[in-house]
C-alpha cells in the first residue's frame, strides 16, 4: 500500500519549529588483526556509536547555475522542470502525455515505511526529510554559446514537438551567461559554438564567476545557490607538485595564470571560495587535490563525477548481481554510440579518455569483494567503446557483453541493448544531484565524544549513486554497487528522523 507522508513517534526523535531531532544508535563494527596461538586471525568486534543528527527543515527557496545550460542536458532539464511547474501536457502519437519526474530517485521513487496488516506500506523518498520542490527551482547559468535555452532545446532534438511549441514562450528569454572557455581542455570540433565568452585571466575569470553568483541571487531573490557543471568533457589536467597538489599551490599558480588549470576547475574554485556547493557531472578531474584540499579546508560541499545515468547504472546492477551470486564475470564489453554533441565531443581522443576512466573503475570495490572469484590484483577483461554517430542525435545506443564463469568451467553470456535519449536519463539525475546536496548542507551530525555538531565532510559520497565515479575524501572507500549506494542514502536521511536501516530481515513474519 502507498501513503503520502508519515510521521515518527519515538523517544529519539524530536520535531520542533526549525528543526528534527535524532538519536542514532549506529551497529558497525571494529576488526582487530591479532596474533593468537602463533598464528594471525582477525577479530570482528561488534559496537555501537550513538549519533545525534539535526536537520533544519526551512526549506530554501534555491537557484541552480548549470555550466553548460545551453547543451542537451541543461535545455532539457530547464524545459521538463518549466513543464512540471505549469502542469503541460502535450499530445504524442500515442496518447496526451503529462509532464513528470520519472527517472528521478528523489520524485519517483518509495522508500519502504513498515508493514501493517500483512501488507507492505511504501512512501514517497521525498517524505522522509523536507526538500526542495523542483518545481520551486530557479535556473541559471552559464555557457560558451549564447543561444537561448527554447533555440537550445530545439537544437537538442530531444522533446517533442508539440510540448516544445508551449515551452517557447518561457524560454526564449533565458540566455546563458558567458563560461570560461579554453580550446585546449575540449574537443577542436566545440570552437564554432564559443561566441559567449569571459575574457581575462584566470583569476579574472573566476571573480567574474563568483560576481555573476551574486547577482543571480540577488537578482532571482534566491536563498541558496547550487552550481553544476554539465558542459562539455574536459580532458584530464596533469596533476604536477607546485602547480594544483595543494590549496596553496593552486591559489597560487591561479595567480600566475597558468595555463594548465581547466575550466571546470575555476569554476569550482569560484563556488568553494564562495561557499556554494559545486557538482561535477562530467568525467574529467576538475578536483585536482589543490581543490579537494580547498574545499576540506573551507568546508564548502564538492560532488562528483559523472552522472551514473544509463549502460554504467545496469553495470553496478549486474556485476553486483553477478559477484554477489557467486558467478565470475571475466570479460566485460561496453559500447555505446550517439549523435549529439557530447558524443561529436568525445570522438576526440583526449576527452574520450576522460570518459573511458570513468567508465573503466565502476566494477573494481565488487571484483575485490570476492576472492574466491577473484585473484589479488585480478579483474575481468573491461574495454569501453564510444563511437560518433551523428544521425541517432542524442538517442544513445548502448550494448553490452557480459561473459562470466559459472559452475564447473561452463560459460555465461549475457548481452544487453538499450536505445533511450541520454538527456532523458541525465536530467532527473541533476535533479536529485541538486535537491540532495542542498539538503545535506542542511544536516548536522555529532558522534559519542564529539563536542559540538558539524555537517558531513565536505566530500559529499551520499551523492555517490547518482555518479559514475564517486569522489570520495582521501582513504575512503569507493562503493560503486548501486544497491549499496542507495542504501547509504536512504539509511542516513532515516536516521535523522530517528528509524532504523531498512534490514530486509522481516521477522515479524519469520
Ligand atoms: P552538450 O554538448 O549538449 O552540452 C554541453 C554544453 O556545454 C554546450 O552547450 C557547450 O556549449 C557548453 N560548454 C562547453 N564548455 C563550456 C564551459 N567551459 N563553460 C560553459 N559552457 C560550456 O552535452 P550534454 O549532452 O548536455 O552533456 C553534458 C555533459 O554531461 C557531458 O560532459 C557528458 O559527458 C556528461 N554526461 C552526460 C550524460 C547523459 O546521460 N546525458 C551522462 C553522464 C555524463
Ligand atoms: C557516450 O558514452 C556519452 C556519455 O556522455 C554517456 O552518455 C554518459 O557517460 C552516460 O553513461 P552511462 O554509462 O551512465 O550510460
Amino acid at each position: 500500500m502507498f501513503i503520502e507522508k508519515f510521521r515518527v513517534e519515538s523517544p529519539n526523535v524530536k520535531y520542533g519549529e526549525h528543526e528534527i531531532e535524532s538519536v542514532y544508535s549506529y551497529e558497525t563494527t571494529d576488526l582487530v588483526h591479532e596474533v593468537r596461538g602463533g598464528s594471525y586471525q582477525w577479530v570482528v568486534k561488534p559496537k555501537s556509536v550513538q549519533y545525534q543528527f539535526k536537520t533544519d527543515i526551512r526549506v530554501p527557496k534555491l537557484g541552480v547555475m548549470l555550466v553548460g545550460w545551453g547543451g542537451n542536458n541543461g535545455s532539457t532539464l530547464t524545459a521538463g522542470v518549466i513543464a512540471n511547474r505549469e502542469g503541460i501536457s502535450w499530445e504524442t502519437k500515442d496518447k496526451i502525455q503529462q509532464a513528470n519526474y520519472f527517472g528521478s530517485l528523489t520524485q519517483a521513487s518509495t522508500i519502504r515505511v513498515g508493514s501493517f496488516n500483512g501488507e507492505e506500506i511504501d512512501a514517497p523518498f521525498k517524505s522522509l526529510l523536507p526538500m526542495v520542490n523542483p518545481d520551486d527551482i530557479v535556473f541559471g547559468g552559464w555557457d560558451v554559446s549564447n543561444m537561448n535555452l527554447a533555440d537550445s532545446m530545439a537544437r537538442a532534438k530531444v522533446l517533442d514537438i508539440d510540448l516544445q511549441k508551449q515551452l517557447r514562450p518561457y524560454m526564449e528569454a533565458m540566455v546563458p551567461l558567458p563560461g570560461i572557455y579554453d580550446p585546449d581542455f575540449i574537443a577542436a570540433n566545440q570552437g564554432s559554438r564559443a561566441n559567449n565568452v569571459i575574457k581575462g585571466s584566470n583569476k579574472d575569470q573566476v571573480q567574474q564567476v563568483i560576481k555573476d553568483i551574486r547577482e543571480f541571487k540577488e537578482r532571482e531573490k534566491v536563498d541558496k545557490v547550487v552550481v553544476l557543471w554539465t558542459a562539455n568533457t574536459e580532458r584530464y589536467s596533469d596533476v604536477v607538485v607546485g602547480l594544483n597538489d595543494t590549496m596553496e599551490n593552486l591559489l597560487a599558480a591561479l595567480d600566475r595564470d597558468e595555463r594548465e588549470i581547466s575550466p571546470s576547475t575555476l569554476y569550482a574554485l569560484a563556488c568553494v571560495l564562495e561557499n556554494v556547493p559545486f557538482i561535477n557531472g562530467s568525467p574529467q578531474n576538475t578536483f585536482v587535490p589543490g581543490l579537494i584540499d580547498l574545499a576540506i579546508k573551507r568546508n564548502s560541499l564538492i560532488g562528483g563525477d559523472d552522472f551514473k545515468s544509463g549502460q554504467t547504472k545496469m553495470k553496478s546492477v549486474l556485476v553486483d548481481f553477478l559477484v554477489g551470486a557467486g558467478i565470475k564475470p571475466s570479460s566485460i564489453v561496453s559500447y555505446n554510440h550517439l549523435g549529439n554533441n557530447d558524443g561529436m565531443n568525445l570522438s576526440a581522443p583526449q576527452t574520450f579518455r576522460s570518459k573511458e576512466i570513468s567508465k573503466s573503475n565502476v566494477v573494481d570495490d565488487m571484483v575485490s569483494s570476492n576472492g574466491i572469484l577473484f585473484e589479488p590484483g585480478e579483474h575481468p577483461d573491461h574495454v569501453i567503446v564510444i563511437k560518433y554517430v551523428p544521425y541517432v542525435g542524442d538517442s544513445k545506443r548502448a550494448m553490452d557483453e557480459y561473459t562470466s564463469e559459472i559452475f564447473m568451467g561452463g560459460k555465461s553470456t549475457i548481452v544487453l541493448h538499450n536505445t533511450c535519449e541520454d538527456s532523458l536519463l541525465a536530467a532527473p539525475i541533476i535533479l536529485d544531484l541538486v535537491l540532495l546536496a542542498e539538503l545535506s548542507t542542511r544536516i548536522q551530525l555529532k558522534a559519542e565524544g564529539e563536542s559540538k555538531f558539524h555537517s558531513f565532510h565536505p566530500v559529499a559520497t551520499i551523492l555517490s549513486y547518482l555518479t559514475k565515479a564517486p569522489l570520495v575524501p582521501p582513504g575512503t572507500p569507493v562503493v560503486n554497487a548501486l544497491s549499496k549506494q542507495r542504501a547509504m542514502l536512504e539509511n542516513i536521511l532515516r536516521a535523522c528522523i530517528g528509524l532504523a536501516p531498512e534490514n530486509n530481515m522481516i521477522l515479524e513474519y519469520k
